[in-house]
C-alpha cells in the first residue's frame, strides 16, 4: 500500500463470496494495510466429501490473496495434480448403489486435499471454524483477517427442477452449482441451520470503518451472511458506511449464475435489481461503465450510485475498483 493512496477509512470489513470477492479483496490489498483488512465469508457452500470438511468460499479467497489460486479456474491451486482423484476411480467401481462412498464430482486437487485434512483435524480437535481459518491464513503467510461468517454450520440448499417436467427437489449448494454445473431452473433457495454470526464477524461489522459488500452472488453467496440474526439490522444501522459493489455488468454475471437465478427467484438481472436487493444496507452501489445509463434507475432506489471500471480483468483494475469503493463513502 502506497501511504499517498490511503484513504481515511480506519478499519475495512468485506463481506464476501469466493471468486469476485477474492479479486476484489487482492485489489484492497494494494490500498489498505492489510492488518485493517477483515473479510467476513460466505460458508453457506461448505460441504463434507470422503468425511473431510470443505469451505470453498474460504479458501478461494486464501489462495487468490496468498497467489496461490489457478487464476483459470478460479479455484483451487495453481499447478495442481489430480492422482487422488483418479485413484477413487478404483474405489467407485465396486461401491453399493447406495453408498456415496468415492464421489468423483467434486474435484479434490492433491495439494488442496491438505487443507481440508488440516481442515477437519483441528475441528474434530475442538477448534473453531474461525481459529482454524486463521491458522491456514498464516500458514500461508497472509496478514488479512479471513472470517467465516458463523463457526456453526448454515447450508444453502436449492430447490431445483433436475429434468424437465420433474418434480422440484432440494440439493446442496455444490451439487446444484457442481453436479448439476448449476444449468437446472432454481425455483427456491433457502439456508438450513441454526448458524449465528461468528463473534469476529459480529466485531467486525459492527466496529468497521467501512463495510464493503464484494462484488459476489447476492442470492447464495451474499445472502447466507444476512440469512444470520441480526446481520441486516446491523448493516441498516450502519448504511451510510456501507457500499455494494454490483456483481452484474451489462445485464450478466461477472462468474457463475448469479443473472440466471436473479431472474428465476423473481428479481432483475441488473444493477438496478441489485440495487433493490441492497438499498436497505447499503448507500452506495458502485457499477460499471457499461451500466451507466442505469444511474438514475439504481439512484430512483435510495442508493447513491458510483460508476467505475469493474471487471477485475487485471490487478490494477481491482486496486482502482477498491480503492474508487472505499472512497466512495470514506469519512473525510
Ligand atoms: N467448482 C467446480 O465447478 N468444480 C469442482 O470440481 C470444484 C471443486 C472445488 C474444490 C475445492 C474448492 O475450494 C472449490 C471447488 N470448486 C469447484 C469451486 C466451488 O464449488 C465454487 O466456486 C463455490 O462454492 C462457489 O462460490
Amino acid at each position: 500500500m502506497n501511504d499517498d493512496q490511503a484513504p481515511t477509512t480506519g478499519t475495512v470489513g468485506v463481506i464476501s463470496g469466493g471468486v469476485g470477492a477474492a479479486r476484489f479483496l487482492r485489489g484492497l490489498m494494494d490500498v489498505v494495510d492489510h492488518e485493517q483488512i477483515t473479510a467476513v465469508v460466505n460458508t453457506g457452500d461448505d460441504t463434507v466429501l470422503h468425511g473431510l470438511d470443505i469451505s470453498p468460499d474460504l479458501d478461494t479467497i486464501t489462495y487468490t490473496l496468498s497467489g496461490a489460486i489457478d487464476p483459470d479456474r478460479g479455484w483451487g491451486l495453481v499447478d495442481e495434480s489430480w492422482r487422488a482423484m483418479e485413484a477413487l476411480g478404483r474405489y467407485a467401481a465396486v461401491r453399493p448403489p447406495d453408498s456415496g462412498a468415492a464421489p468423483q464430482w467434486f474435484n479434490l486437487g492433491d495439494q488442496d486435499l491438505a487443507t481440508h485434512f488440516y481442515r477437519t483435524a483441528r475441528l474434530s480437535e475442538g477448534a473453531s471454524l474461525t481459529e482454524v481459518t486463521a491458522e491456514i491464513a498464516r500458514a500461508w503467510g497472509l496478514r488479512i483477517g479471513i472470517v467465516p461468517m458463523s463457526d456453526e454450520r448454515c447450508s444453502t440448499i436449492v430447490t431445483v427442477t433436475e429434468t424437465e417436467g420433474a418434480d422440484t427437489t432440494d440439493v446442496s449448494f455444490q451439487d446444484y452449482f457442481v453436479r448439476l454445473r448449476h444449468s437446472v431452473p432454481v425455483a427456491a433457495v433457502r439456508f438450513d441451520g441454526d448458524a449465528t454470526m461468528s463473534a469476529t464477524a459480529s466485531t467486525t461489522l459492527a466496529d468497521a470503518g467501512t463495510i464493503v459488500i464484494a462484488p459476489s452472488n447476492p442470492i447464495v453467496s451474499i445472502g447466507p451472511i444476512r440469512s444470520l440474526p441480526g446481520v441486516d439490522a446491523l448493516l441498516a444501522s450502519r448504511r451510510a458506511t456501507t457500499v455494494a459493489v454490483s456483481p452484474i455488468v451489462g445485464g450478466a454475471a461477472l462468474k457463475g449464475p448469479a443473472d440466471r437465478m436473479l431472474v428465476e427467484l423473481g428479481h432483475e438481472a441488473s444493477v438496478v435489481g441489485v440495487a433493490r436487493l441492497y438499498a436497505d444496507i447499503a448507500s452506495v452501489l458502485v457499477i460499471d461503465p457499461a451500466d451507466a445509463h442505469l444511474a438514475d434507475a439504481v439512484e430512483e432506489t435510495g442508493m447513491r450510485c458510483v460508476v467505475t471500471p469493474s471487471i477485475m480483468s487485471t490487478p490494477e483494475i481491482a486496486t482502482a475498483l477498491a480503492l474508487t469503493t472505499i472512497e466512495s463513502v470514506a469519512t473525510s
